[in-house]
């Protein structure tokens, strides 16, 4: 049987904060084991003329799964992570070409941090690997696989969004995404919306044909595109918040809640939130003292400036809404800027009335199914979700559909939320929590890896021919 061998940027080791990335794939592993290659920046302690550093991965031994990394000199890491991945290609991906740093040393250092990567990874791989790639930190992994003489099958699967064909004309070198994308044999993206955003892409550059079975020949390899909307290991989360301890209430305290759970990313709509809370308070007095909003915010990327200027507008905003609302008993907007205990997040999420996922744009969104699991079926929160989050194509026709540019109009929905039926509740709650578990993390991971090995297959029967 071939080995998956998964390569992302990061990777679980000890007890770092994750993503969603992250936390999908662990999943993923755990259950059919394999080999999971990822980066790690390079102790300054251990750089100096007299270490040689080695051109291998190094191991990490324990768990169900092998892991091994590939170790980056640290200035050069940072200019590939916090330069070309996220103050270049998060910002693209997720329309925000207002933030775009563009700057060489960037773009080098991302493509050469892809070369050492693909360089020790090359030596690692059996000739029966499949190979997956995660995320817009290694687009351009399998063309620097491929120069080295890999033919393995490689799949990629994209977590967030697919730029929009006009943006990536904001890039440098435009071309060069199709180029990178063309290496693999399968590309995954979240939903069919970024599939069409992909093809569009392809269709700006003379050199794409359109085959009849929806993929693409540029230049001189072909290369599938498909949707694969990521799911979450819904039953184990289901029963982690099932056995969550309640919550402890104050007796004269608010007695609804609202959460809202994220990395603190300028992506995930959380000033417009703020506002819309406040909003719904200023505009439904009997709101006052009954409902307060929890907001978890885990900090992230705070290298970066957009990062750390969120951070302040936030505090700034809640500090605001508080001011203006609180009571001795009340506090109306309990923001907490810090990663709390994967448990105590189920608890919160079943406990809540209402579940916010709000994002100006996101890949997919696993907060969202996370929400949903986290309920009691018998008396279920609502989710008022966005439409610019991925999760919207599969949950969007029965959460409450929010516009985050719009503060009165999310007012409104989560003041409908609050006071919804519980029989209105159940029918939407289940026809939801249906969905998340069928398409559950599980059959993300087996629905790509059997498209890419039916394609390779069809790769190897060719070239016997
Ligand atoms: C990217 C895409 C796509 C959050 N705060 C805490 C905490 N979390 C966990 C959540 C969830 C994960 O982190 C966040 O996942 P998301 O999907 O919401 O967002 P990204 O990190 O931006 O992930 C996204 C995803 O990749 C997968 O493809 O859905 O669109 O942007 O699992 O629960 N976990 C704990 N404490 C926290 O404070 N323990």
């Amino acid at each position: 049987m071939s080995r998956l061998v998964v390569v992302s940027n990061r990777m679980p080791l000890g007890d770092k904060p994750s993503g969603g990335l992250v936390v999908a794939l662990k999943d993923t592993m755990e259950e059919r084991g394999g080999l999971w290659v990822g980066i790690t920046r390079e102790d300054a302690s251990f750089t100096g003329a007299e270490m040689p550093r080695s051109q291998g991965l190094e191991n990490h031994p324990g768990g169900p799964f092998e892991r091994k990394s590939c170790s980056i000199e640290a200035s050069l890491y940072d200019d590939y992570y916090l330069g070309y991945a996220n103050s270049v290609l998060w910002p693209l991906c997720h329309g925000r070409t207002d933030l775009l740093d563009l700057r060489l040393s960037f773009r080098e250092a991302y493509l050469e941090v892809n070369r050492q990567l693909a360089d020790a990874l090359a030596r690692e791989l059996r000739p029966d690997d499949v190979v997956w790639v995660h995320d817009y930190h290694l687009f351009p992994l399998a063309d620097a696989l491929r120069r080295k003489g890999v033919f393995n099958p490689i799949g990629f699967f994209l977590h967030i969004p697919f730029p929009s064909s006009a943006n990536v004309g904001a890039l440098s070198n435009a071309g060069e995404l199709a180029e990178w994308l063309s290496s693999y044999d399968l590309v995954g993206l979240q939903t069919n919306r970024d599939v069409a955003s992909c093809l569009e892409v392809f269709r700006t550059l003379k050199e794409s044909e359109f085959l009849m079975d929806g993929s693409v020949r540029y230049r001189d390899r072909t290369v599938d595109l498909k949707s694969f909307p990521i799911g979450i290991e819904a039953s184990a989360f289901q029963k982690i918040a099932q056995n969550a301890e309640p919550l402890p209430r104050a007796a004269h305290g608010p007695q609804k809640l609202i959460i809202g759970a994220e990395r603190l990313d300028y992506s995930k709509g959380l000033p417009h939130r703020f506002k819309a809370f406040g909003h719904l308070l200023e505009t439904r007095e009997e709101l006052r003292g009954e409902v307060s909003f929890v907001q978890i915010a885990s900090p992230t990327r705070e290298d970066v400036q957009a990062y750390r200027e969120i951070r302040e507008q936030l505090e700034q905003l809640s500090g605001s809404v508080n001011g203006r609302f609180s009571d001795i008993n009340y506090t109306p907007i309990q923001y907490i800027n810090r990663m709390i205990d994967r448990n105590r997040l189920a608890g919160l999420y079943r406990h809540a009335q209402v579940g916010l996922v709000t994002p100006l744009a996101d890949g997919m969104n696993l907060v969202a199914k996370e929400y949903v699991a986290a309920q009691d079926p018998s008396d279920p929160g609502v989710l008022v979700l966005s439409n610019f989050a991925g999760a919207a194509e599969q949950l969007g026709d029965h959460a409450l559909t929010a516009n985050p540019y719009d503060a009165a109009q999310m007012a409104d929905c989560i003041s409908q939320a609050l006071s919804m039926e519980r029989a209105e509740r159940i029918e939407r709650h289940s026809a939801m929590l249906e969905n998340v578990l069928n398409e559950d993390v599980d059959w993300w991971a087996s629905s790509f890896l059997r498209h890419l090995e039916d394609k390779s297959m069809g790769t190897d029967f060719l070239s016997l021919l």
